[in-house]
C-alpha cells in the first residue's frame, strides 16, 4: 500500500459511483456512496492481499484451513479502515465529498453468516491469524440469507429473510478458477485395476460445481492480507435441460435444484440439531470443496503427500466440519492410491477438533441411512474407521464391553460426529479451562482416558481492534493517551492501566467517556424503541442467543421481582436501572420465544407506570447483530453472564463486556472463571451453584423447585405472576409454558433444569451488591478500570498464539 493520498481517494470514489452508478456523487443515494468508497478501499489493499499469498509460497510457509459453517463477521468497511489505520484520512475525505463516516458505515449490511459465540469466534481468529502474520485460510459457505433479522411485532419475535446480497458484494471476489465439483449419492462400484488394487467409483451421483468467492481479511497495520474463502454452488450442466432423455432430462433437473438449495440460508438454531438432510449437504459441500482445493493447492509446490501435515492442518469449528476427516481419506485413498495405513497417519496428523458445548442437544448424530444414502464412498470410509477403532477398543479394553457401547462412531442407527472427529484428530480442545475440565472428567472421559495427549485446553478470546479501538473509540483513545498504542497489537499492556484505577481524574475521565456512550445508547434506544432512557441509571445488560440454559428468564423474574417491591414500598430507596436485553430465539423454539414475549410484557408494564417514577425501564433491542454489539458494550455497566454453571462452554461477551468497562455479574462457568481470576472477585460479582454442584444434581435427577416456591413467598408471588394475568392481560396462558418448565418440567425433563429458582436469591442478593456498588462513584470507576486493565488474557491474539504453539505450529510470514 502506497501513502494515503486523499485527493486520488475522492477521485476514486467518485469515478466508482461514476462507472457503477452513471451518476455524479450529488444524486448518488448514502447506498452508492458506500459503495464507492467500499470499492475503493479494497483497491487500497488489493496489492498486499496479492503480495501476502506470494510471500506465503515463495517462504513455503505452513497454513492452517479454519474449517467452519459460519463466520459472523459482522461489516467489513470499518473494520478494515480501522486495520488499514486510515481512519483520521479516510473520515476527513469522506467529509470533503459530503458525507459522515459513521452514516456511510451504515450503509453496510452485516455479513451475519453465523448464529452466535461459535461464529463470531471464527471471525475473531481471522482477524488475530491476519495481525499476527499467520498463513490461513477461513473456509465456509456463502449462504444467500444469513442469519434471519429480528423483528419485534407486539412483543413476539419475527423472522425476516437476510438478504445481505441484495446489493451486491464490494468485498469478495469470485474465483472460477478454483472451482471443484461436489458429488452426493448414487452407488460404489469396486473394481481390480490393472495392477490387481480395489478401486472405488462412485457412480450415478449428482453433483455441484462449488465456486468460491474470497474476502480479504486485513492484518492491523501490517500488510498481511488473509483470505475468507466461501463457497457457493452452481448447477453443472445445464445444457441437458434439452435433452430428449427422460432420465438425463430429470438428472439435469435435480442437480439444478441440488445446486439452488445447498447455499440458501444458514440454519439459524445453535445448540439444537435437526437431523435435516440439507445440513449435511451443506457441510459436505463445503468440506469437500475446502479439502479438494486444499490438497491440490499443496502438491502444485510439493511433490510427497505423505508430508501434507507439515505445510497443512485443518481445524474443525465444532463437529460440523467433521466429514473433513473420511474426505481427507477419500482423496488418500482414491485419488491418491495410499494404502489405508498411510492415509490414517497423514489425516490424523492434519486434523484438530474444537469442541464448543456440552450440551447434549447440540451433539451432532446422523441416522445411517441418511448419511450413506447421500454420501456412499465416505460412509464406507467411515465404516472402516469405525471398525479399526472397536477393534483397537477391544485390544485396550477387553473386558469392558461398555466401552464399545460409549465410543463406537457407529451405534444405534447413527453416526457419532463427536466421536469420528475425536478419532480422526490429532487435538481435541475445549474452549475454557472449566470447559475443558468438564470434557475430560465428565462428558469425553473414556475418549480422555484412551488419548490423553489429545486433549488440551484453548480459553477463548476476542479481538481488541473491532471491540474496542473500532466499536468505543472515546475510550480507546483514552487509553492510547495513558499507555500508548501498544495495546492494540498486545492487550497485555492494558495492565499499565492499574495505576491509573487509583486516580481520581482518571476515574472521572472514565466516568465520563462512559456516560457518553450511554448517551450514543439511548439515542439509539430512542430512535428505535421509542423509549426515554436515562443515561445516569445503570446501564444493565445481558445480550446473547436466547437459550434457556442461558437463563434470560431469571433475569426478567428479578426484574419483576423489583417491581413488585417499589411497588409495595414506593419510598425504598432504589438508585434507578435500565435492564437491557437482546436476543435471537431459534425460530423453532417455543419457549425461548414465549422469554423474548415476557421481557418485552414486562417492559410494557413497568416501563409505563408512572407511579414508579422510572427506577425501572426495560428494554429489548431489535435484532442484536454484530454492528449494535459495538454501541451496546460501550455503554455498559453491568454484564450480565447467568448461565447455569457447567453449561456455558466459554462465552465470549463476557470478555467483550470487561474490554469496555463494564462489571460481570456471574455465575463460575465457562470463562467467567477465569475473568474474575484475572480481575480478583472484588471487582466482579459472583453467584450461584458452582458447576460441580448443578452435575451433582443432575445425577440425582434434579433437585425439588417447589420447595424453594413454596418456602418464599416473594419468589412464589414473582412465578405466579406467570400466570395471573399481570403480564399477560389479553390472554393468561401466554407464559403457562414458562411457569411449567419452572415446577414441572415437561416429557420427562426435570423441573427447572436450569436452577433457576435454585439460584434466585443468591442471585438477588449479588444484585443488591450490584446497586450498592454503583452508589459508589469512584470505587465503582476503579474497579471498572481494573477490569480494562487485566483484560490482556482474553485477547483473541493470546488464543491464536496458543493455537499456534500447541497445534498448528506455523510460522509467520516476513513481510
Ligand atoms: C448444529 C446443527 C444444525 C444447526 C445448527 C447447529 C449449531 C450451530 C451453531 C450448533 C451449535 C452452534 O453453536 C454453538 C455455539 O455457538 N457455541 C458457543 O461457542 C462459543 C465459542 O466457543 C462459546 O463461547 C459459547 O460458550 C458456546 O455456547
Amino acid at each position: 500500500m502506497q501513502e494515503f493520498d486523499k485527493k486520488e481517494f475522492k477521485k476514486n470514489v467518485e469515478e466508482y459511483i461514476g462507472v457503477f452508478f452513471r451518476r455524479p456523487i450529488e444524486d448518488a443515494t448514502r447506498q452508492q456512496v458506500y459503495q464507492g468508497v467500499a470499492f475503493t478501499v479494497k483497491n487500497m489493499i488489493i496489492d498486499d492481499w496479492l503480495e501476502a499469498h506470494k510471500a506465503y509460497e515463495e517462504q513455503d510457509l505452513k497454513t492452517v484451513y479454519y474449517l467452519s459453517m459460519e463466520f459472523l463477521v459482522g461489516r467489513a468497511l470499518g473494520n478494515m479502515i480501522t486495520n488499514l489505520k486510515a481512519d483520521a484520512s479516510i473520515r476527513e475525505a469522506v467529509e470533503e465529498l459530503g458525507y459522515d463516516l459513521e452514516n456511510i458505515e451504515d450503509e453496510e449490511p452485516d455479513a451475519a453468516l453465523g448464529n452466535g459465540g461459535l461464529g463470531r469466534l471464527a471471525a475473531c481468529f481471522l482477524d488475530s491469524l491476519s495481525t499476527l502474520g499467520y498463513p490461513a485460510y477461513g473456509c465456509g459457505i456463502r449462504y444467500k440469507y444469513g442469519m434471519f433479522e429480528q423483528k419485534i411485532e407486539n412483543g413476539y419475535q419475527v423472522e425476516v429473510p437476510d438478504n445481505w446480497l441484495k446489493d451486491g458484494n464490494p468485498f469478495e471476489i469470485k474465483r472460477s478458477e478454483y472451482a471443484t465439483t461436489v458429488k452426493f449419492g448414487g452407488y460404489v462400484r469396486m473394481i481390480r485395476d490393472e495392477y490387481g488394487n480395489d478401486r472405488f467409483i462412485q457412480e450415478n451421483y449428482q453433483s455441484v460445481r462449488a465456486i468460491p468467492y474470497d474476502m480479504p481479511i486485513l492484518g492491523y497495520g501490517n500488510h498481511v492480507v488473509n483470505t475468507l474463502r466461501i463457497w457457493n454452488a452452481e448447477a453443472i450442466d445445464t445444457f441437458n435441460l434439452d435433452s430428449f432423455d427422460k432420465g438425463e432430462y430429470q438428472k439435469a433437473v435435480e442437480q439444478q435444484n441440488l445446486a439452488r438449495t445447498i447455499c440458501e440460508v444458514l440454519y439459524p438454531n445453535d445448540h439444537h440439531i435437526a437431523g435435516k438432510e440439507l445440513r449435511l449437504k451443506q457441510q459436505y459441500f463445503f468440506v469437500s470443496a475446502s479439502i479438494q482445493r486444499a490438497v491440490a493447492k499443496y502438491m502444485e509446490r510439493h511433490d510427497d503427500i505423505h508430508n501434507l501435515h507439515e505445510k497443512v492442518c485443518f481445524q474443525l469449528n465444532d463437529t460440523h466440519p467433521t466429514v473433513t476427516v473420511p474426505e481427507l481419506m477419500r482423496i488418500l485413498l482414491d485419488d491418491y492410491y495410499l494404502g489405508w495405513e498411510e492415509a490414517w497417519s497423514i489425516t490424523t496428523k492434519t486434523c484438530a477438533y474444537t469442541n464448543h458445548t456440552i450440551m447434549s442437544e447440540a451433539l451432532e448424530k446422523w441416522p445411517i441411512d441418511l448419511f450413506k444414502r447421500l454420501l456412499p464412498r465416505i460412509y464406507q470410509v467411515v465404516e472402516e474407521i469405525n471398525r479399526r477403532f472397536i477393534l483397537q477398543i477391544l485390544k485396550e479394553y477387553p473386558s469392558e464391553a461398555k466401552k464399545i457401547e460409549k465410543m463406537a462412531i457407529l451405534y444405534d442407527g447413527q453416526v457419532r460426529m463427536a466421536n469420528l472427529a475425536i478419532v480422526g484428530s490429532f487435538s481435541v480442545n475445549g474452549v475454557a479451562k472449566l470447559h475443558t475440565e468438564i470434557l475430560k472428567k465428565q462428558e469425553l472421559k473414556d475418549f480422555y482416558e484412551m488419548f490423553p495427549g489429545k486433549f488440551n485446553n484453548k480459553t477463548n478470546g476476542i479481538t481488541q481492534r473491532r471491540f474496542l479501538l473500532h466499536g468505543n473509540p472515546l475510550l480507546a483513545s483514552w487509553v492510547t493517551h495513558k499507555i500508548g498504542d501498544g495495546w492494540i497489537t498486545d492487550l497485555s499492556q492494558m495492565q499499565r492501566l492499574i495505576p491509573y484505577a487509583e486516580d481520581k481524574q482518571s476515574q472521572k475521565e472514565f466516568l465520563e467517556i462512559k456516560y457518553k456512550n450511554k448517551l450514543r445508547l439511548m439515542n439509539y434506544i430512542k430512535e428505535k424503541n421509542g423509549i426515554t432512557v436515562s443515561p445516569d441509571s445503570i446501564f444493565d445488560v445481558q445480550v446473547k442467543r436466547l437459550h434457556e440454559y442461558k437463563r434470560q428468564l431469571l433475569n426478567i423474574l428479578h426484574v419483576m421481582y423489583l417491581y413488585n417491591k417499589i411497588k409495595d414500598n414506593p419510598d425504598m430507596e432504589f438508585y434507578p436501572r435500565t435492564f437491557i436485553f437482546g436476543a435471537k430465539a431459534s425460530a423453532g423454539y417455543e419457549r425461548a420465544k414465549a422469554i423474548i414475549k415476557l421481557i418485552n410484557s414486562v417492559g410494557e408494564v413497568v416501563n409505563n407506570d408512572s407511579t414508579i417514577q422510572d427506577k425501572i425501564k426495560v428494554v429489548f433491542i431489535e435484532n442484536y447483530r454484530v454492528s449494535n454489539a459495538e454501541i451496546i458494550f460501550a455503554a455498559a455497566d453491568v454484564s450480565e453472564q447467568i448461565s447455569t454453571a457447567s453449561k456455558e462452554a466459554s462465552g465470549t461477551g463476557n470478555m467483550k463486556f470487561m474490554l469496555n468497562g463494564a462489571l460481570t455479574l456471574g455465575t463460575l462457568d465457562g470463562a467467567n472463571v477465569e475473568i474474575v481470576e484475572e480481575v480478583g472477585e472484588e471487582n466482579a460479582f459472583l453467584f450461584g451453584l458452582h458447576s460441580d454442584e448443578v452435575i451433582e444434581y443432575e445425577h440425582q435427577g434434579g433437585y425439588n423447585p417447589r420447595e424453594v416456591y413454596n418456602s418464599d413467598k416473594e419468589i412464589k408471588r414473582v412465578v405466579d405472576q406467570l400466570v395471573d394475568g399481570t403480564y399477560s392481560k389479553e390472554d393468561k396462558t401466554l407464559f403457562a409454558s414458562l411457569y411449567e418448565s419452572l415446577l414441572s418440567g415437561r416429557g420427562g425433563e426435570p423441573a427447572d433444569r436450569y436452577f433457576i429458582l435454585k439460584d434466585f436469591r443468591s442471585y438477588e442478593e449479588a444484585q443488591k451488591k450490584v446497586e450498592k456498588a454503583y452508589c459508589n462513584k469512584e470505587g465503582w470507576a476503579k474497579s471498572a478500570l481494573m477490569n480494562i486493565a487485566k483484560c490482556g488474557k482474553f485477547s483473541s491474539d493470546r488464543t491464536i498464539e496458543e493455537y499456534v504453539r500447541d497445534i498448528w505450529h506455523l510460522t509467520k510470514v516476513h513481510r
